[in-house]
């Protein structure tokens, strides 16, 4: 029989990844995570991501958001720490998620070759993937890296990056996510029902937490935040991935069970309870 290389997520397997923290832990062993996007009027996009990223234990988060009238603090969470974006990209991070909020500018082109130049872990989504799908320069960048990149397209943005349709894409979910891997060189999340993870070796694991209380903006923005914060917390990129994948799904299944979804979920009650599974388990 050739080797099986497909398997659904195991809550009992993603559950042991992340271990309970030493007695004499301190925010710098935590990881220091960074987010950059927030062009104008798409700054909660960012926001989500940095506030997902702190709910599931990051050390230390910082935000640059690219908008002009950005604010210099998030009032409901002053613990995140605003940066210029250009001060961001010179700052000794963990990892940076790229992208929720971004936008296509020229900037955003900018910040988004920097980053893919760095040696710093990505973890690129939204507008990040977007502009990748209209700039092969930018693909071959991504494809030289040696730091981790995890990309995180939903159908679309998938669609964007092989140049073809979203309809296409969910033909052959499996197919179109281990292409990208391979092709892009990275760890590759198509996400919607059934969230397929595929690594460039072409292995791919299936998702079967969440519902249809994720179909609503800002879902895909907490999901990369959530990653992040778990690279930074030091485990691979490929159990940050299937942990933050799964506990993402399974927080909203809870959430539904409880009668708070699936009309009308919300993003910080998904980030909220995806805490509480993980200070649970
Ligand atoms: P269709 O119709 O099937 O072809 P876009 P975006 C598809 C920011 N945000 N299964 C579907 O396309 C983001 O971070 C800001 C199948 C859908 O119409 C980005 O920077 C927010 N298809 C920017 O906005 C909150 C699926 O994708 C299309 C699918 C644009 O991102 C919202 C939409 O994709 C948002 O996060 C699925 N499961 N999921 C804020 N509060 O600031 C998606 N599709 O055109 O890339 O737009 O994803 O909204
Ligand atoms: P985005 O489209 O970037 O906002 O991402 C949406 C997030 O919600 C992804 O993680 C999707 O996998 C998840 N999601 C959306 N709709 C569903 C669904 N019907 N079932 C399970 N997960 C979903
Ligand atoms: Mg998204």
């Amino acid at each position: 029989l050739p080797p099986v290389m497909g398997q659904l997520i195991g809550a009992s397997d993603v559950a042991s990844y992340l271990k309970p923290r030493p007695r004499n832990s301190h925010k710098g062993m935590l990881g220091s995570v960074g987010v950059l996007g927030g062009a104008e009027s798409m700054c909660g996009a960012a926001f989500m991501a940095a506030r997902s990223a702190l709910l599931l234990g990051a050390g230390r988060v910082y935000l640059g958001l690219l908008a002009e009238n950005a604010p210099c603090v998030d009032i409901l969470q002053p613990e995140l720490m605003l940066r210029m974006p250009d001060q961001l990209l010179e700052m000794d991070l963990d990892c940076l998620v790229i992208g929720p909020g971004l936008g296509q500018s020229a900037q955003a082109l900018g910040y988004l070759e920097r980053a893919l130049q760095s040696e710093i872990k990505l973890v690129i989504d939204a507008d990040a993937l977007n502009l990748l799908g209209s700039h092969a320069e930018l693909q071959s960048l991504l494809k030289k890296r040696t730091a981790v990149s995890i990309l995180t397209p939903h159908p679309a943005e998938a669609g964007r990056l092989l140049s073809c349709s979203s309809h296409e894409i969910q033909q052959d979910r499996i197919g179109s996510a281990q292409v990208l891997a391979s092709r892009l060189n990275s760890l590759l999340v198509l996400k919607g029902a059934g969230t397929v993870c595929a690594w460039p070796d072409e292995s791919w694991h299936i998702n079967p937490s969440g519902n249809p209380g994720l179909s609503s903006g800002g879902m895909g923005d907490i999901l990369c935040g959530m990653i992040a914060a778990l690279l930074g917390q030091r485990l691979s990129a490929e159990k940050a991935t299937l942990l933050a994948v799964y506990l993402h799904g399974r927080a909203a299944d809870e959430l539904v069970k409880n009668g708070s979804g699936p009309i009308g979920l919300t993003t910080s009650e998904v980030a909220i309870m995806a805490r509480t599974l993980l200070n649970r388990w």
